[in-house]
C-alpha cells in the first residue's frame, strides 16, 4: 500500500514536471485549432480499411470486429461477420477464422512494455504502469461513440470545454472498463503546423495488436494512422 502511495505521489511529481517542461518550451507559444481545421487534416488521414477488409492481417480483421473491446469473438461479432459475409465484405476463409476464433475462446493478447516503447517514440513519456495489452482504436472509438452522453458537438468552446477535455473523456472512458484500461493508450499533447501557424491539440494516442500506432480524436470522433497525420508529440502519459 505504501509503495503504491509513493508511486501515485513519484507520478504526479514527475507529471507536474512534465506539464511544466512543456509548458516552459512550447505549449503557452501554440494556437487552439478549431474543429475545422482538425477535421480538414484528420479526414485526409481517415482512409483506413475504405478498401475493404481484403487483404488485412489476422489481427486487423480481428481488431474490426471486436467491438465490445474484450480481446474475444463473442457471438455478436460472430455474427455481424457472418453479415459481412454475406455482403461480400470479408471472405469465406475471413469468416472460416472469426468461426474459429470464437470456437476456441481464442483471446488476441499481447503485451508491450514501457522500454519497447522507448524504442519506438522519441519523445516525453510517464508510464503510469509496468506491462500494456496491445490496444484496438476501432473498439476504443466505439466504446466512446457508445458512451460519450456529456459530449455534444455544440459545446466545443475553447478552452473551457475542448480537445484537452473531450481527451480525458475518452480516456475515462476506457478505463471504466478492465480490458481497455490495460492496453498501450495514451493521453497524448501534439503540436503541429498549419498555414504559417503552430496549433496545440489534445487526443489518445494507442500501440495496436497489428503493431501500428493509432490516433483516437474524442473531439472529432475519427481514428487513423499515427503517420498519416503532421502531429510532432509534446507529451504522452497513461
Ligand atoms: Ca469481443
Ligand atoms: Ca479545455
Amino acid at each position: 500500500m505504501i509503495s503504491m502511495l509513493r508511486k501515485i505521489v513519484l507520478s504526479l511529481v514527475i507529471l507536474s514536471m512534465a506539464i511544466v517542461h512543456v509548458n516552459a518550451t512550447e505549449f503557452y507559444k501554440l494556437k487552439t485549432p478549431t474543429l475545422d481545421i482538425l477535421n480538414e487534416i484528420e479526414s485526409n488521414a481517415t482512409q483506413i480499411y475504405v478498401s475493404g477488409v481484403n487483404g488485412l492481417s489476422d489481427e486487423q480483421l480481428f481488431m474490426i470486429l471486436d467491438k465490445n473491446y474484450n480481446f474475444k469473438m463473442d457471438e455478436d461479432e460472430v455474427r455481424e461477420a457472418i453479415d459481412m459475409y454475406f455482403n461480400d465484405k470479408i471472405t469465406a476463409k475471413q469468416l472460416e477464422k472469426i468461426i474459429i476464433y470464437h470456437v476456441k475462446g481464442t483471446k488476441f493478447t499481447k503485451t508491450i512494455t514501457p522500454k519497447e516503447i522507448r524504442e519506438e517514440l522519441k519523445c516525453e513519456i510517464l508510464f503510469l504502469d509496468e506491462e500494456y495489452y496491445l490496444g484496438n482504436p476501432y473498439a476504443s472509438l466505439n466504446l466512446i461513440k457508445k458512451e460519450r452522453d456529456e459530449i455534444n458537438w455544440g459545446w466545443y468552446n475553447s478552452p473551457w470545454y475542448d480537445c484537452d477535455d473531450f481527451a480525458w473523456m475518452g480516456m475515462g472512458i476506457l478505463h471504466k472498463h478492465k480490458e481497455p484500461a490495460a492496453t498501450a493508450t495514451f493521453y497524448t499533447l501534439v503540436m503541429f503546423k498549419w498555414k504559417g501557424y503552430a496549433y496545440g491539440h489534445a487526443l489518445l494516442l494507442v500501440k495496436a495488436l497489428d503493431g501500428k500506432w493509432y490516433y483516437v480524436d474524442p473531439t472529432t470522433m475519427k481514428v487513423f494512422e499515427k503517420d498519416a497525420v503532421p502531429f510532432e508529440i509534446l507529451f504522452m502519459m497513461g
